[in-house]
């Protein structure tokens, strides 16, 4: 958010507008003369400031939305109070955000690869990502027919020796995070065709793609089903304003031998706190300054900061009499 700096009644100095965007605003600049924000009064005495919240300035934050959007239009941008998605439109594509991917590591995401949109069985072998019958509700016995017709859908992929073990991954791209905190996550995973090797899935949050952190893990259950899972993300996603990343990702290769699962996901709900609480404080003082009348005064320093801002922030010098 921007910050105001007036001055209280007429005058010469002091009116602008510093633009940071987004938390830890600090003004380190504005003053005449000298470090900090200095203010600089003539024939007056500067016997205080005060802040207080100014308005918003609409056209910023839309111009901000627009330029995100159109940075990456793969990104899924936020709003309200949680995500849900439940994967039953897939056969029209992945959803937006989302990408599925090959050789991701524990410091890369991968490669972006195809996404087979028609209905799969869970028992095809084709090494793929695809779109399969959603495990809740369903039966493992349930024959490829009653699969297709299945209404409820889920993302799944099946491993082969060469494609995707290690390095699958299921990914979402968020655009932002400004102004929201508290990020948890629940999740089904669901084991859909259960054969002898195993592989661990884990659930990982990122803010730069390069450096991951495991928010758990999900080990082969070595039965046919699906399986809530709840993940808390701490404060690590909180009023991120650049792209943010989920995945869950097969890391290390597959244990045992024989054939490899077919693995899926479903009902992605991802829930965040409203908009934390707006705070400013400041430091450094500029009480007490004094000039003759049409002299300069010293330069007083101060300096102002806030995070989780969503309004301007005026700093309003208030001359004696
Ligand atoms: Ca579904
Ligand atoms: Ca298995």
């Amino acid at each position: 958010m921007g910050v105001n700096l007036q001055r209280d009644n007429g005058g010469m100095f002091m009116s602008r507008t510093l633009q940071k965007l987004f938390s830890n605003l600090v003004l380190s600049d504005g003053g005449e003369r000298g470090g900090g924000c200095g203010l600089q009064a003539t024939g007056y005495r500067i016997s205080n400031f005060e802040f207080r919240i100014s308005k918003w300035l609409p056209s910023a934050a839309l111009a901000l939305t627009l330029a995100l959007t159109g940075a990456a239009q793969a990104q899924l941008t936020l709003t309200g109070t949680n995500y849900v998605q439940n994967f039953d439109s897939v056969a029209s594509g992945l959803p937006s955000g989302w990408s599925v991917r090959t050789n991701a590591t524990s410091s890369t995401r991968g490669t972006a690869v195809t996404f087979a949109t028609t209905a799969a069985a869970w028992n095809s072998t084709t090494g793929s990502f695809r779109n399969s019958s959603s495990a809740t509700g369903s039966t493992s016995a349930d024959a490829s027919t009653v699969q297709s017709a299945n209404t409820n859908r889920a993302i799944a992929m099946r491993q082969t020796g060469s494609y995707g073990d290690p390095g699958a991954a299921f990914e979402l791209e968020i655009g932002n995070t400004t102004g929201k905190n508290g990020f948890s996550l629940q999740i089904k995973h669901q084991m859909l065709d259960v054969q002898t090797r195993s592989t661990a899935w884990s659930v990982q949050h990122s803010t730069n793609g390069t450096s991951w952190t495991t928010a758990g893990t999900f080990s082969d259950p070595g039965a046919w089903g699906s399986t809530n899972a709840t993940y808390n993300f701490g404060a690590a996603l909180d009023n991120v304003s650049t792209p943010v990343y989920i995945r869950i990702v097969a890391l290390s290769g597959s244990t045992s031998t024989g054939s490899r699962d077919t693995y899926g996901i479903d009902d992605f709900t991802l829930a965040w706190s409203g908009t934390p609480t707006p705070f400013v404080s400041a430091t450094g003082s500029v009480s007490g300054l004094f000039a003759p009348l049409n002299t300069a005064s010293e330069a007083g320093t101060f300096s102002v900061s806030g995070a989780y801002l969503t309004q301007n922030l005026t700093v309003k010098a208030t001359l004696a009499p």
